[in-house]
């Protein structure tokens, strides 16, 4: 397979004014019309020499029909048809049409990219190469055109055909079909086309902007489920207001419409004013969906929508620059989940959130670190699908936050208007976005740009030193990058450290700040150092003690960091008294760290638990403090983090290790576990509520729950059943469900069997039983979960299903890591048979192997043998031969 490099951008030869679209949609295929009209792109002809050829991308299931250049057909003779590409080469000088015809057929599309079919109804997934699989097409992002688009269809089967942008006309057909004529007024790239046509119930609401236009927010979803669509609209009502207050952007159409598909392979899609959403994004009740679900809802929503200037009206000129979009894009819809603060911390202490958003994001520090590492614009690919990853997503919105950080909150914006001013209407780089930050601020930003083009996340050393003479304190930073995949040498990048000095009491001392010249500077009680170099030393005056530091408050820069001779006694200080909460929660975390590190090495699952970390817990418990960061206090470090800081860890015995500590704190600390669960159940005469204090309130219940769960009493097994029986709504029903679901005895059975019993006919309900067996860690799991991909609920063409069993499998300490190397030989099989099916979906599967390098010999050795025999599989997609191959590189 063949790979594509940034340095090899160029612009396209030809570009494209208009876009018009005919699809007449039918059972047995489609067939699509497009007629182009073409602008010459490569400058003045010399004499005598002839237009260059036009290439345009294909797909081998896209039929090609007939091909037209400037009213007259080509013969067979007068292009060339790959499985990939058709070329055209004697094109006229100057403008021209170009009318191509194409046959496909959706309904065989498993691949779920370009136009297939989902629950009987047409749909598209265009992003980021599928519309090469509708039409031959330049198909790259700096292609900009208007489109218009005619849908044809059967009326009775297909009611609704939706397009992008305003509907100009429809009308009925003869022989009972129908058909609808989309405009889209703004010129997009084609990854942002989208067409439904199926039979759908609608929702609709409507918005009035800030300069008092109209506009009608449209959900469509199945028959049944139109009582669950208010959540996601209530959600998009409140991003776009959000939008007008925060940034002054408004929405430019007077439609906006969401369709809910079951099968796709992503969360959500962007395209203008037609997204398209994975049905476990929009829909939610009390009864069905968790809280999580609900805040994850309000997340997406909100991230498609943000979309719309920052994506659609100003997108990405290649691939390599999805950063531009995406890391953008989630630091937007961090910023408007967080209660408006853009602080790391609120994303995993809101109570909204549980631990595996902190998970999420140390997991970017996983993939940073291991054989697929890359920067957050990439400098090759073999499939761009394979780059939607948690390092241009996550670690790339933390990129973003590094500006907002320096600049502040005002200059960040300053920024924005600049970069919309230069750039609406445009395909732009990741340097452009740069540019319009510095420009407008006045600032030279040259060394954050190198987090663009780095990979691998930044060490960064502090030591710190007092001297009572002169009353000054002096922190001594360094940082280095460790080499990863094709990059050895590393330059110092651009790190703010937002910091604060402890006094003796506990509270924030005066900032000041000392310059070079001896000049004194003020930073509050909060400042922002801006460290750039290999080294650098920061000294402050006027101070009376010895202070305890609290650096990188609020998670101010997205690196590794070491403070040489902090103590133990520094970091309960850190605990007890920091104003920063992220702060504080991470010191914790770090005593924690430090006591499982050591239990695990020892393996020592005898003794009792670290009396510090009892007590602790005891204060956390009591304290005043929020609920919800009570219930991210008490939570240990996960797995992964620790598996992370043990070259050859065996991750069943830490599993074990940290599960001996959950139990011991859990044994300690039951009184207040009682306490809490029985002062924070929703009062019986409530209805589910979506608001921070009441899932404040879930959340610390049932992590006490799950904590007092541990302890396997038969009381507390029959108390977990009986709350799963009475729950009254999924949030406390599959908290209850995920405790039972790692004991083993009847309870297990029982709760699962009744579960599925209630279920049976919610598909989005089953996705949450089939990941709970799956990831489960009782021993002997991976029999059963063979069984379930037996299961009549269990279905492999659909994504939803694939990840819920295959990648919660992959997340299980316990079976996929077995020792017998079961659990690798179950995920080998299932990648290679999904491949089969679904490119993108198995690409994901075969990630789970990428850390092999992290555990010990024998599992390193089957886990290898697992990627080697998938890369030498005929007839290997692709996307999964660049992950695997890259894993063993
Ligand atoms: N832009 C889409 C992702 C499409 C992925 C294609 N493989 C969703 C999002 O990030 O908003
Ligand atoms: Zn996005």
């Amino acid at each position: 397979p063949q790979q594509k490099f940034r340095k090899d951008y160029a612009p396209p030869p030809y570009t494209i004014s208009t876009v018009h679209l005919d699809f007449i949609l039918g059972e047995e295929s489609t067939k699509v019309t497009s007629r182009l009209h073409l602008l010459p792109n490569y400058g003045q002809l010399q004499e005598g020499s002839s237009p260059p050829p036009l290439q345009l991308d294909g797909r081998k299931d896209v039929k090609l029909v007939s091909v037209r250049v400037a009213g007259t057909e080509l013969s067979t003779g007068q292009y060339t048809l790959t499985e990939k590409q058709l070329t055209l080469n004697h094109l006229p000088p100057g403008e021209f049409e170009l009318e191509v015809v194409t046959e496909i057929r959706p309904q065989d599309n498993s691949l779920l990219e370009g136009l297939y079919k989902s629950s009987g109804n047409f749909c598209t997934q265009c992003e980021a190469e599928g519309f090469r699989g509708i039409t031959f097409f330049l198909d790259r992002p700096d292609v900009m055109a208007k489109y218009t688009t005619r849908i044809e269809a059967d009326e009775a089967n297909y009611p609704v055909l939706l397009g992008n942008g305003n509907l100009k006309e429809a009308g009925k057909l003869e022989g009972g079909r129908h058909y609808a004529l989309w405009e889209d007024p703004f010129p997009k790239p084609c990854y942002l086309f989208a067409l439904v046509a199926g039979k759908l119930s609608m929702k609709e609401r409507t918005f009035v902007t800030c300069s008092g236009r109209r506009v009608a927010l449209r959900i469509f979803v199945q028959e049944g489920n139109l009582g669950r669509v208010d959540h996601a609209l209530d959600s998009l009502v409140k991003s776009m207001k959000w939008d007008e207050d925060t940034f002054g952007l408004e929405y430019d159409l007077d439609l906006f419409n969401i369709v809910a598909v079951d099968d796709f392979n992503m969360g959500a899609m962007e395209n203008k004013s037609l997204n398209i959403f994975n049905s476990r994004l929009v829909l939610a009740s009390p009864e069905t969906a968790t809280d999580l679900d609900y805040s994850r809802i309000e997340g997406v929503v909100g991230h498609e929508y943000f979309h719309n200037w920052t994506g659609n009206r100003v997108t990405c000129r290649d691939w390599f620059q999805l950063t531009l979009k995406e890391g953008l894009t989630v630091f937007r819809d961090q910023v408007v989940l967080f209660q408006f603060c853009s602080s790391f911390f609120f994303k995993m202490v809101n109570p909204l959130m549980n631990a595996s958003a902190w998970d999420r994001c140390l997991r970017f520090f996983t993939e940073d670190a291991g054989p697929m590492a890359h920067p957050i614009r990439p400098e090759s690919y073999i499939k761009m699908d394979n780059f939607y990853t948690l390092t241009v997503y996550e670690k790339g919105a933390e990129v973003v936050r590094l500006y907002d950080t320096l600049l502040g909150k005002e200059g960040f914006r300053k920024g924005m208007d600049l970069y919309f001013q230069r750039h609406d209407g445009h395909a732009v780089t990741c340097d452009d976005f740069l540019a319009a930050m510095a420009d407008a601020n006045g600032v030279n930003l040259d060394t954050l740009g190198r987090w663009y083009s780095q990979a691998s996340t930044p060490n960064l050393h502090v030591s710190t030193s007092y001297d009572a003479a002169t009353k000054t304190y002096r922190l001594t930073c360094k940082q280095n990058t460790p080499p990863s995949p094709g990059q050895d040498a590393k330059l110092p990048v651009l790190i703010p450290i937002k910091l604060g000095l402890l006094g003796p009491d506990g509270s924030d001392l005066p900032l000041r700040l000392c310059g070079p010249d001896g000049a004194v500077t003020e930073l509050g009680t909060t400042g922002v150092l801006r460290f750039e170099e290999a080294e650098a030393a920061f000294t402050f005056a006027g101070v009376d003690v010895e202070p305890v530091p609290s650096l990188l408050r609020g998670f101010s820069a997205p690196v590794k960091m070491t403070v040489e001779g902090q103590t133990d006694e520094q970091l309960l200080f850190l605990l007890a008294h920091d104003s920063d909460p992220f702060n504080r929660w991470e010191a914790g975390q770090r005593l924690a760290r430090k006591l499982l590190l050591n239990l695990y090495a020892a393996a020592a699952a005898g003794g009792g638990a670290h009396n510090t970390l009892v007590s602790l817990s005891r204060e956390i418990l009591n304290d005043n403090i929020y609920h919800s960061f009570k219930a991210m206090a008490v939570s240990l470090p996960t797995g992964n983090e620790l598996l992370d800081c043990i070259p050859g860890g065996d991750p069943p015995l830490l599993h074990h290790v940290r599960m001996y500590v959950v139990k011991q704190l859990a044994l300690q600390l039951r009184p207040e576990l009682e306490a809490l669960v029985k002062a924070n159940d929703d009062p019986a005469d409530q209805p589910y509520q979506f608001t921070a204090a009441a899932c404040a309130r879930r959340a610390i219940k049932n992590r006490s729950l799950a904590m007092l769960s541990s302890l396997e009493e038969p009381e507390i097994t029959a108390m977990l059943l009986n709350r799963f029986k009475a729950a009254t709504n999924m949030t406390d029903e599959i908290a209850a469900l995920s405790c039972l679901v790692e004991l083993a005895g009847p309870e297990r059975d029982i709760a699962l069997a009744a579960f599925y019993d209630k279920f049976r006919n919610e598909p989005l309900v089953l996705l949450k039983w089939l990941g709970l067996q799956a990831t489960s860690n009782a021993p002997g799991n991976v029999g059963l979960v063979k069984t379930l991909v037996e299961h009549p609920a269990f279905n492999i063409t659909n994504p939803n299903n694939c990840y819920s069993l295959f990648l919660g499998f992959g997340r299980s300490p316990v079976n996929f890591h077995a020792a017998d190397g079961s659990g690798y030989a179950f995920m080998g099989d299932a990648v290679l048979r999904v491949d089969g099916i679904n490119h993108q979906v198995a690409a994901r599967m075969v990630s789970a192997f990428s850390t092999w390098r992290q555990y010990d010999t024998e599992r390193q050795a089957m886990m290898r043998a697992q990627l080697e025999r998938i890369v030498a599989h005929p007839g290997l997609s692709e996307n999964v031969f660049e992950i695997a191959s890259k894993s063993l590189k």
